[in-house]
């Protein structure tokens, strides 16, 4: 028989080791592998709704102190209640409400991150994406594909606000983020506006196809009339998913897959007395109510959400979601980014 390991040190001795080796930049495994390789995600995150009623008043003071050209982008960041300084809505996720006031321009600039817009209040603003214009309308889902060229303005007479969604941090950890200036405040356009639903969004695409912007869609906008339409089919034909209502997701046209290469995207209908059965997932997700009224349910806190609140609710923690009116809402979340690197899982009551 063999004996039972004994201790082989007594605390002190062990502390005199460890001040030993760090001078050499080395530590001790056993201390800190239980907190590295947890049993199960713990989400550093809690679950919070920020409400529109609040935050738009705050955003038009914004407009009042500091110009969009001066701030480069004048948002209010969405910071998680439990990450306060990190301008981050999830770990991974950065989130923010835009405005851009009558006759400015957001000036045009490119970076490695991607970013996607969820238009809140538009009549007439756009932005422009690699020399192609879109005007954006609310409810719209613009993306801004890694490395191209953005600039945004509103040329009528009234405020644009939308919700800003970026994988800034993901490109952040890699520490692999570049970011430059364009020589001109705005871009030229080089494109017919509207070019690229013309070109891919009607179910065909050339024969020659191939990715203006790599590993994301060559639709930059997703208009939100033809989505809810899509939607709304699917709600009149299809059974629901009892945790996830009906869903769709926005789809890349070239391949089908995820719209953004590190962001998911979705559009959900709940009828309105409908509830999910529990639901967890291992992305953190935004959610941003377009219409009608949904109780969340989140980690055991209730929620009320109305047009235009923004809601979190962090990875694998427990939720659902009730329909108080028939409620159309967006999500994003780092999924995609997950599931290309194999490690997305979800779990369902
Ligand atoms: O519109 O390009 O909320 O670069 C944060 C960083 C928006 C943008 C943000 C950005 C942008």
């Amino acid at each position: 028989m063999q004996a039972t390991a004994q201790p082989t040190s007594d605390a002190a001795t062990r502390q005199k080791y460890y001040d030993t080796i760090a001078p050499q930049s080395l530590a001790p495994l056993w201390e800190v592998l239980k907190g590295l390789v947890p049993p199960e995600p713990r989400s550093k995150a809690v679950p919070h709704v920020w409400h529109y009623s609040k935050v738009r008043p705050l955003l038009i003071e914004a407009g009042r102190l500091v110009t969009a050209e001066e701030a480069e982008r004048r948002v209010l960041v969405l910071e998680n209640p439990a990450l306060a300084g990190q301008s981050r809505i999830t770990s991974s996720m950065y989130a923010g409400v835009q405005l851009v006031m009558p006759g400015e321009i957001a000036p045009a600039h490119k970076h490695t991150a991607s970013a996607l817009r969820l238009v809140l209040e538009s009549n007439g603003g756009y932005t422009t994406v690699a020399g192609e214009r879109t005007i954006m309308c609310r409810g719209d889902f613009v993306i801004t594909p890694n490395g191209a060229w953005h600039d945004h303005g509103q040329e009528s007479d009234t405020p644009i606000i939308w919700v800003d969604g970026l994988d800034l941090h993901m490109i952040n950890f890699f520490e692999s983020g570049f970011m430059e200036h364009h020589n001109d405040k705005k871009q030229s356009l080089v494109k017919n506006d509207e070019e690229s639903v013309a070109r891919y969004g009607s179910g065909l695409v050339p024969m020659t196809a191939h990715s203006p912007f790599g590993m994301t869609s060559p639709i930059f906008n997703y208009r939100y009339d033809r989505s809810r339409a899509a939607l709304m089919d699917v709600v009149t034909n299809n059974t629901v998913d009892p945790n996830l209502g009906h869903a769709l997701r926005y789809a890349n046209p070239l391949d089908g897959g995820w719209a953004m290469p590190t962001i998911a995207t979705w559009l959900t209908h709940l009828p309105k007395g409908f509830e999910t059965k529990g639901y967890r997932a291992t992305d953190g997700r935004t959610l941003i109510v377009i219409e009608g009224e949904v109780t969340a349910e989140i980690d055991g806190k209730t929620f009320k959400m109305g047009e235009s609140d923004i809601g979190v609710w962090p990875a694998w923690s427990w939720g659902s979601l009730r329909a108080d009116k028939d409620a159309i809402f967006f999500t994003f979340s780092d999924r995609a980014a997950q599931e290309r690197l194999g490690i997305w899982r979800e779990d369902r009551r």
